[in-house]
């Protein structure tokens, strides 16, 4: 064993022994408002950091909370030594769509904040989740299914830096030891969207839950994976948990719950709410959904953490619209 391999299992060895503390970095986005309240649950209020650029929202859970710009590596470093942190999970990124629009401040928050997070946390022995996508997938790739190794060609920079990413992640694991745990998400539905290209599937729930025409900006044709959130967050902790020795893909675990078109979303919508109407309007978020999988391969992280999504599309609907407001009568 050399001295570098030495120094990471002695990090390790105290990290093991100290009581788990997370800091959830873009904590006010859309995964990251429901996860704080996720491992609040499962660890209790002190064991939970909020950190954000933007402050955290009153409409949030109650939560110990900094604003904090992941760009500032100095602040960045200090506050997870302040918190004592254990656990980072790094979701402070720029959406797809929104990525599109600002390439250059995209690339820089998507990769320098990664490199930022992981030479932290190789400083410090933290251990670290980082959230890919599907969008690392490409014109090229096998898309049906989208296989958990396979050849991927993103074309938005958004999916370009998420390949960049696990790449990152891959080679702070091998060469530097961190214990750097990925998921390519696929689209997911719930919490409050923000920049994504399958922001429409969130939308259109909003919409039916307060009675109101969508106009889908998704071709009502084109096969995308999507989950609800609340998946997506119990198989981050169940990541992050498991077995170190099981897991054995470098690149990040492909998830999987179903496949559906706007259309198909549209018509489950609207076996609860047959008023519902949609309308379709694709623009240039629709050729990147085309370039994306209709379905996923996650036989692997079934395989390796026992991955098993509780919700399907009819399930997720119920829920999504179990507090629909009663639409007013016609008069
Ligand atoms: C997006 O649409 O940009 C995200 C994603 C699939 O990563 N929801």
């Amino acid at each position: 064993m050399n001295k570098q391999d030495t120094q990471n299992r002695r990090k390790k060895e105290i990290l093991l022994k100290k009581p788990r503390v997370s800091a959830v970095l873009g904590a006010c986005g859309q995964v990251g408002v429901r996860l704080v309240e996720a491992l609040q649950a499962r660890d209790g209020y002190e064991a939970v950091w909020a950190l954000d650029k933007r402050p955290w929202p009153d409409m949030a859970p109650r939560a110990q909370s900094r604003t904090l710009d992941v760009m500032d590596e100095q602040a960045l470093e200090a506050q997870l030594r302040h918190c004592q942190a254990t656990e980072v999970y790094h979701l402070a990124s720029m959406l797809s769509a929104q990525a599109e629009a600002q390439p250059r401040a995209a690339w820089r928050l998507g990769i320098d904040g990664l490199f930022h997070v992981l030479t932290i946390a190789h400083t410090l022995g933290l251990r670290v989740f980082y959230p890919s996508s599907i969008a690392v997938c490409g014109p090229h790739s096998n898309r049906n299914p989208w296989p958990q190794r396979g050849y991927n060609d993103p074309q938005t920079i958004y999916g370009i830096a998420k390949q960049t990413g696990e790449a990152l992640g891959a080679y702070y694991v091998q060469k530097y030891g961190v214990d750097v745990r990925m998921i390519r998400y696929p689209g997911l539905i719930g919490g409050t969207p923000g920049g994504g290209v399958t922001d429409f599937a969130c939308h259109m729930y909003a919409h039916a839950q307060q009675n109101q025409p969508y106009t889908c900006f998704i071709d009502p044709d084109t096969p995308l994976p999507l989950m609800a959130i609340e998946d997506a967050i119990q198989g981050t902790l169940q990541l992050m948990e498991a077995d170190a020795t099981q897991l054995n893909e470098a690149m990040g675990y492909n998830i999987h719950a179903f496949s559906a078109t706007p259309r198909r979303l549209a018509q489950r919508i609207q076996s609860y709410c047959p008023q519902f109407h949609i309308s379709y309007q694709p623009d240039f978020r629709n050729a990147i959904a085309g370039q994306w999988p209709e379905r996923i391969d996650d036989t692997a992280a079934r395989r390796d953490w026992q991955w098993t999504p509780q919700y399907d599309l009819q399930k997720l609907t119920e829920k999504m619209l179990a507090s629909r407001q009663e639409p007013k009568p016609l008069t």
